[in-house]
């Protein structure tokens, strides 16, 4: 007896059950301008899984305790699956306080965590099955990837609080269940640009273990761009002199590349997670920080100087001139050999995206062919973005589809955009294809109109549109006919997280005052709750997969995230579980500077500035968040009941903040943006922060510029 979700009339069915269940509720849509009511979640019935599982049983019988006694035991000498356990054992080790021994053994003993590698063949490498029951736990699989796979399940079994990275007192259950699994597609990726935007190893080694927590199996690394070049090449130092000393938005680094070594450590981290790094070299467009490193490689034989802005298609090889062909044959060839060299995966993704548009096909079809036979000289598989479909490419090479609805659109007409047009090409070529659609599976694409960073060339990307999209299907017309892709060519899917625009008001260009969050402050609150969706994309069958069952297991992962320390963005689409990822609704007191936001003397007069004064605990110093579908709020003082709002909706620094009765209008909604310790509160209408005058008592409140200041910077409680 088996639950699944089915598509259909957007209620969670379940198949007769072991154990009544109690039924999710579906819960209306908020209406666009009315505030939306703080969602509320029925407690899962079964651990929320996300992806979702191919079966998952819900047994009678009571619940497994995980104690300090129990033991990890793995029946296998394999010392990958051995390893497996000793990751298990780490992983619950701070929020449990548990050191749980690891042992190996022939015969499963009562009460463990059993990891079987040794399940029958059919599993496949990543497939396995999990039986929880009050004596015991065993997980097996065909190998130790699936045993990592089926761990991961596991860990999502027991409560969010064991993401806590502090030790928690509390009982660690899991609930009996059976559950058996293995995923939709082999490839399931994530890219990262740490070309416009350098993340230092550690960093990449905190998303690695966000995004496996999710089954993500593929880490795209876009190593090199206009702005930057990241990865040492021992024969090209300039690479990494000149070549790395940008990034998008700033100038002078010394140290924004990987070493050999750095590099050699993530890809051996990311094997530690099962998972494969995908370096991309991409070219012959975006490639002005190889240019300003190797001047042979340009038609004016000069360095070019170093590119820390914010465009696109501004650089092309010197494609034409013999001589200069020749140094560029010479220059990928040696960038891939040592690339390759460090590259234990099958992959060398080439980019060949977004050329400037007077590249002819000539010459774009010559760089193809240099660094494709550069690259399978080093018995590496071609990757590269779908434009690398217009030109002749070795077999079995794998294609990155990015396009998006209005390309789907054209299919089958006069006028096929030229994207659809190279997508047919590398379908004509039997190239196999991982689908990152910019409008579903771009990470960089703003959630809604409240985030503060990325973009939206490809509209808003809430998380809803993030999940509702199929593989199979999303290279045809929006009607599912006209399908470019054979569905056996689709070899997974991939998000990716672009840099370009990785600060706070990237709707404009940066100014001296921009916030420029670190690289996993912006990575964790784009990715989140988004990355979750796209790995259930790649991994759970289509015919499971439904948003209103989605949206609620995943509700019950905002409070794993939260004791994780994600910073995600608690997205108005989300069921969220409890308080705990709704993000802000509810009564709250805002202090900065030591000060609490206050309606001096709890006046209810219509016009009355807000100040900050000494916290007093009174009602003129609570203010009730209420979230509107934009994913702005209301800030609802509760000794007036009336708005915090930007006086007439003055658009100038200095307008005072006043409360005044609710309206709902742009100047009283407010954007709540976590910050580094506390939060920025940005009017909607006028995008400038709510901000104190001082720390004295009585402080007015004004709306200013954002300038990083102490007293821009709330504190929520
Ligand atoms: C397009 S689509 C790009 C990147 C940008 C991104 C920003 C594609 C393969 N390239 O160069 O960073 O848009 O959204």
């Amino acid at each position: 007896m088996r639950w699944s979700c089915r598509r259909g009339r957007g209620l969670v069915v379940l198949a007769t059950a072991a154990v009544a269940l109690p039924l999710t509720a579906t819960l209306s849509p908020a209406a666009a301008d009315t505030p939306a009511p703080a969602p509320v979640a029925t407690p899962a019935p079964v651990a929320a899984v996300v992806p979702q599982p191919v079966s998952q049983q819900a047994l009678p019988g009571g619940e497994f305790t995980l104690t300090a006694k129990t033991r990890i035991a793995v029946l296998s000498r394999d010392s990958a699956a051995v390893g497996v356990g000793t990751y298990l054992s780490k992983l619950l080790a701070p929020a449990t306080g548990f050191d749980l021994q690891v042992v190996r053994t022939t015969k499963a003993p009562d009460k463990a965590v059993v990891l079987d590698p040794n399940g029958p063949k059919e599993l496949g490498a990543e497939g396995y099955t999990v039986s929880a029951r009050a004596n015991g736990i065993v997980v097996t699989a065909y190998g130790a990837q699936g045993l990592f796979r089926g761990v991961q399940t596991l860990r999502q079994l027991l409560p969010a609080a064991v993401e806590s990275r502090t030790k928690q007192s509390r009982a660690w259950t899991v609930a009996s269940t059976e559950i058996s699994d293995s995923p939709r597609y082999e490839y399931r990726g994530v890219m990262l640009d740490v070309a416009r935007r350098f993340f230092p190893v550690e960093q990449v080694k905190r998303y690695i273990d966000e995004a496996a927590a999710y089954k993500i199996n593929k880490l795209q690394l876009h190593l090199t761009d206009d702005q930057g070049w990241r990865i040492a090449i021992d024969a090209l130092p300039n690479l990494t002199k000149v070549g790395a000393s940008t990034q998008s938005g700033f100038t002078g680094g010394t140290g924004w590349y990987y070493t050999a070594a750095d590099y050699k450590e993530i890809v051996s981290y990311a094997a530690s997670r099962f998972m494969t790094v995908v370096p991309e070299i991409d070219g012959p467009g975006h490639t002005w920080a190889a240019q300003t490193s190797v001047p042979e490689l340009r038609c004016d034989d000069k360095y070019a100087r170093p590119y820390s802005g914010f465009d696109v298609k501004v650089s092309l090889f010197c494609l034409g001139e013999q001589k200069q062909m020749d140094a560029t044959k010479n220059f990928l060839q040696t960038v891939i050999k040592a690339v390759a060299e460090l590259t234990p995966g099958p992959y060398i993704h080439l980019g060949g995206d977004e050329v400037p548009d007077a590249t002819t096909s000539e010459q774009y079809d010559s760089y193809v062919k240099t660094v494709s036979d550069a690259t399978t000289a080093e018995k590496k598989t071609v990757m590269g973005w779908h434009q690398l479909g217009q030109s002749p490419l070795p077999a079995g090479s794998l294609l990155q589809y990015w396009g998006e609805d209005d390309d789907r659109k054209t299919i089958g007409t006069a006028k096929e955009a030229l994207g659809i047009r190279h997508l047919r090409a590398g379908a004509a070529q039997d190239a196999r294809f991982i689908m990152s659609p910019s409008d579903h599976a771009y990470l960089d694409m703003q959630y809604d109109a409240s985030t503060p960073y990325g973009l939206k060339w490809s509209g808003f990307v809430p998380v809803q549109r993030s999940y509702e999209w199929d593989p199979a299907t999303v290279t045809g017309k929006l009607d599912g006919t006209g399908v470019i892709v054979p569905a056996q060519k689709v070899a997974g899917v991939a998000a990716a997280l672009w840099a370009d625009r990785a600060y706070e008001g990237s709707n404009e260009l940066p100014n001296a005052g921009t916030r420029w969050p670190a690289p996993q402050e912006y990575a964790d609150f784009m990715s989140f709750p988004r990355l979750p969706a796209i790995a259930e994309v790649g991994w759970s069958p289509q015919s499971a997969r439904d948003w209103n069952g989605f949206r609620q297991r995943l509700g019950l992962h905002g409070p794993r995230w939260t004791a994780a320390g994600i910073g995600f963005y608690p997205a108005p689409d989300v069921a969220w579980a409890g308080t705990a990822g709704i993000g802000l609704e509810g009564v709250h007191t805002l202090t900065t500077g030591g000060k609490a936001l206050n309606v001096p003397g709890s006046s209810t007069a219509s016009g009355t500035q807000l100040t900050t004064a000494t916290a007093d605990g009174g009602s003129g110093q609570k203010w009730s968040f209420t979230r509107y579908s934009d994913g702005t709020y209301a800030l609802v003082n509760q000794a007036s009941g009336l708005c915090a709002d930007v006086n007439r909706g003055f658009t100038s620094a200095g307008a005072k903040i006043i409360q005044w009765t609710c309206t709902g209008t742009p100047n009283q909604r407010w954007i709540v943006t976590p910050v580094n310790g506390g939060h920025t509160i940005t009017s909607a209408k006028t995008k400038l922060l709510l901000t104190a005058a001082s720390t004295a008592d009585g402080a007015l409140i004004t709306q200013r510029a954002a300038k990083g200041t102490a007293l821009q910077k709330w504190t929520v409680e």
